[in-house]
């Protein structure tokens, strides 16, 4: 695979550059110190792509989504201190607001209120689901669950307010063996379908990722929207388990984005490290996900110390 220079041209449309999800935030809404502005992950437009070829440290800076059970006066309270291994295991919680009080206003993004997003802390078992808001405030789903410790993502924009990507961590009792680490992993299969990933991820730029969708050996061409994308992409950092949700180029419709096979993403990652890829997409009414994983360019694999 060949490194992915940071300009190669899409050539279609405005680069939608995807940041973390949870923009900084500083100082919005009822907060009195403002020391930044910041804008909330769609509004960043990619005006010129001059900055893409090199180091953005306003973009280096900002913290990583998915890392704080509480930010900007918002608070994420999961219901359960444990849950029950199994399958469809009911999972409640609210998100508090700053007066306190459960948040019951959202705005839709991506087609819904509120995305959470669960994966054991080995990266086993991902899930990305849409709970259901019941007018008290408090968010419910199901879940399928193993033992271990697992962190659950909500990911959503309360109504006069920005998005953010709140995290906390959820116990499931019993045995269990770590999923040992996994290394770069370029090409996945899941229900008879291949996905095979291109580019790689260089620390503090944009960087080109394509996705290449084919079943049965042949390559998939009418991919289905799904949330309004062909694509949802969610990068997550190994350790800390930092939250990156990254959209496609190109939207279903804008009459230049064809359905596949190929999906193509700008990911910004803030350090260099391990990136677990998690790629939803829809084909014959069904939503699959395709797990990759990439080392950035300069970060040993495994034991290796040596560079490039
Ligand atoms: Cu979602």
């Amino acid at each position: 695979m060949t490194m992915t220079g940071p300009l190669k041209v899409v050539g279609f449309l405005v680069a939608l550059v995807a940041v973390f999800a949870a923009a900084l935030g500083v100082g919005y809404a009822v907060g009195p110190v403002s020391t930044s502005t910041s804008e909330p992950m769609a509004g960043h437009t990619d005006e010129g792509g001059d900055h893409a070829a090199g180091h953005d440290p306003a973009m280096a800076e900002e913290v990583p989504g998915g890392l704080m059970v509480s930010q900007d006066e918002y608070t994420l309270r999961v219901h359960q201190a444990a849950a029950r291994p199994g399958r469809d295991v009911p999972v409640s919680f609210t998100i508090e607001g700053p007066d306190g009080r459960p948040v019951t206003a959202y705005d839709v993004e991506h087609g819904k209120q509120l995305h959470l997003i669960a994966v054991r802390r080995d990266f086993s078992g991902f899930q990305h689901v849409h709970p259901e808001l019941g007018s008290d405030g408090s968010w419910s789903t199901d879940l399928d669950l193993t033992p271990g410790e697992w962190r659950l993502f909500a990911d959503f924009n309360p109504t006069g307010g920005v998005g953010l990507t709140l995290g906390t961590d959820l116990s499931v009792p019993g045995d269990y063996q770590p999923e040992r680490p996994s290394g770069t992993v370029r090409t996945a299969r899941v229900d008879g379908y291949t996905v095979t990933l291109a580019g790689d991820l260089t620390p503090g730029a944009d960087s080109e990722l394509t996705m290449s969708v084919a079943r049965g050996g042949r390559p998939v061409t009418d991919l289905q929207p799904y949330l309004g994308a062909y694509g949802h992409l969610v990068a997550l950092r190994d350790g800390d388990l930092a939250y990156l949700h990254v959209h496609p180029e190109g939207a279903p419709g804008d009459g230049s984005t064809r359905p596949g096979p190929e999906i193509v993403f700008e990911a910004a990652v803030p350090s260099s490290g391990d990136y677990r890829l998690f790629l939803d997409f829809r084909h014959d009414g069904v939503v699959r996900t395709a797990e990759l994983a990439l080392v950035t360019a300069g970060h040993g694999e495994g034991k290796s110390h040596g560079h490039g």
